[in-house]
């Protein structure tokens, strides 16, 4: 079978003869960019008619391509194009679709058994993914895992956890946040719209801080002072005796890639173990070397009480887990945590081949190099459209924030404009931030540098053609 390629495979499963039209990915995909018809192509049209009639339509498509195989840095879609991935499926596909190691594990496991239930009968990948994440989380105190299913349901469980500990019941949370869309996440993201429009009433005691947001300051502030602005809100609105956590992104995700100054983290940290509040920094889309480091707490020494991750932990298979001090995990009574799936060993395998392929491959060392790559191509394009505000980010998690004449208005639409034609182009971009208006890339690790500069030679023609 030729790989990358549309072929006729036959295949004979018990007893039963079928011909399907198979795709395989990978690495060895073709590493290029290839556009046979327009972006949807006819096929993914046809697709698209098919999913509207189907799937509920509150669940939202970026980009309207049937993807039937990926690889590297590239998808390929129904019609037989090629499209350069600055997504990641959302920072999930790190290690790149369908890598080696993961799909070998993944068909091992799945020979083997593929669920018992970890609180039913346990099995040793669970414990492997665990003692794995003690390894490489932030610090080296005793710690224990716990292993869930989504981010969303990674940072319920950080909640719960925090609360036995602490007997407290309240949560800090910041401006401009995501944690999920399960009810209690809701609650603790910001964003109104999409995710939690006509969708209340939120759970109680969440509470929210301003963060330090350095291009959106009115004036300049450092991060000690940024942190010590959200503490004095916390203290004064909600106590600190009240608070059983802190939970925040060390950089932004979905609230648009804000990486806070230096020392803001520091010192909430400083403030949270002074007065018994846990700690739980998500990084479930900045873990597992996306920012150059493994984690992102790792840039500034910060060493979380509690760490959720998810996304990039299992190159693609539904995987999340909350990993932290032992003292803190082991408050919860003995069935106070889990669920049917979590854990599931699949997952933890496919973790197991991520992780093998993160230390193989020095994803770490990758994500940075294409930090430096991205980093000049954006501050190239901000030289040359002032529409840019802001190019900012950490390794292979960088954004420029789109804006007005005035170079501080948000323009939406500006930045709509840009991802749009670099979709028509044939490469994926993203969106994200409260306003909407920041152009976020986040590249497979793995993704060839010829590739990533030709996907942003095209998002720098995209500024052009929409100026
Ligand atoms: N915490 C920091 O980034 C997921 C959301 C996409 P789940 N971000 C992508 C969308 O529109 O739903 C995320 C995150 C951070 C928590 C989550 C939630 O993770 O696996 O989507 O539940």
């Amino acid at each position: 079978m030729i790989r990358g390629s549309a072929t006729l495979q036959t295949v004979t499963l018990s007893g039963v003869t079928t011909t399907s039209s198979t795709v395989l990915g990978g690495p060895s995909l073709p590493q290029e960019r290839r556009l046979v018809t327009a972006v949807p192509g006819p096929r993914s049209l046809e697709k698209l008619a098919r999913r509207a009639r189907h799937v509920a339509a509150g669940v939202g498509t970026t980009l309207p391509v049937f993807v039937e195989a990926a690889g590297g840095g590239v998808l390929v879609d129904a019609d037989g194009n090629s499209l350069i991935d600055l997504a990641s499926g959302i920072a999930v596909a790190s290690v790149g679709n369908s890598a080696p190691h993961v799909v070998e594990r993944v068909i091992e496991q799945t020979r083997a058994f593929t669920h018992t239930c970890f609180m039913v009968t346990p099995y040793d990948v669970y414990v492997d993914v665990c003692e794995k994440l003690a390894e490489l989380t932030p610090g080296d105190h005793e710690k224990r895992s716990a292993l869930l299913n989504s981010g969303a349901e990674a940072v319920e469980n950080a909640v719960k956890i925090a609360r036995a500990f602490t007997g407290r019941t309240a949560v800090a949370v910041v401006d401009h946040a995501y944690h999920g869309r399960t009810n209690l996440t809701m609650a603790m993201t910001a964003k109104n719209m999409p995710y939690k429009h006509s969708f209340g009433p939120f759970a109680g005691e969440v509470y929210r801080a301003p963060m330090s947001y350095p291009f959106r300051e009115p004036t300049e502030i450092s991060g000690i002072a940024a942190a010590d602005r959200a503490i004095d809100v916390l203290e004064k609105q909600v106590g600190a005796g009240n608070l059983a956590c802190l939970v925040i992104e060390p950089i932004l995700g979905e609230g648009g890639f804000v990486v806070p100054a230096p020392g803001f983290l520091p010192r909430l940290k400083e403030w949270t173990e002074a007065n018994g509040i846990v700690f739980v920094a998500d990084e479930i889309q900045t873990g597992f070397c996306r920012t150059g480091d493994w984690f992102a707490s790792d840039h500034e020494g910060v060493v979380p009480d509690l760490v959720t991750t998810a996304k990039g932990i299992a190159g693609g298979f539904p995987l999340a887990a909350v990993t932290g001090r032992a003292d803190v995990m082991d408050a919860v009574h003995v069935g106070g945590l889990g669920g049917t799936y979590g854990g599931n060993p699949v997952a933890c395998a496919a973790a197991l081949g991520s992780i093998e392929t993160m230390r193989e491959l020095d994803l770490v060392g990758r994500a940075r190099r294409i930090g430096d790559l991205v980093g000049s191509a954006l501050r190239g394009i901000a030289e040359k459209h002032p529409a840019v505000g802001d190019v900012r980010g950490r390794g292979a998690m960088q954004a420029v924030e789109i804006v007005g004449a005035d170079g501080h208005t948000p323009d939406p639409a500006r930045a709509g404009a840009v991802s749009a034609y670099c979709h028509s182009q044939g490469v994926v971009t993203l969106t994200c931030g409260t306003y909407g208006n920041v152009l976020r890339f986040l590249p497979p690790l793995v993704a060839p540098e010829a590739l990533l500069t030709e996907g942003f030679e095209v998002v720098a023609a995209a500024f052009d053609a929409t100026a």
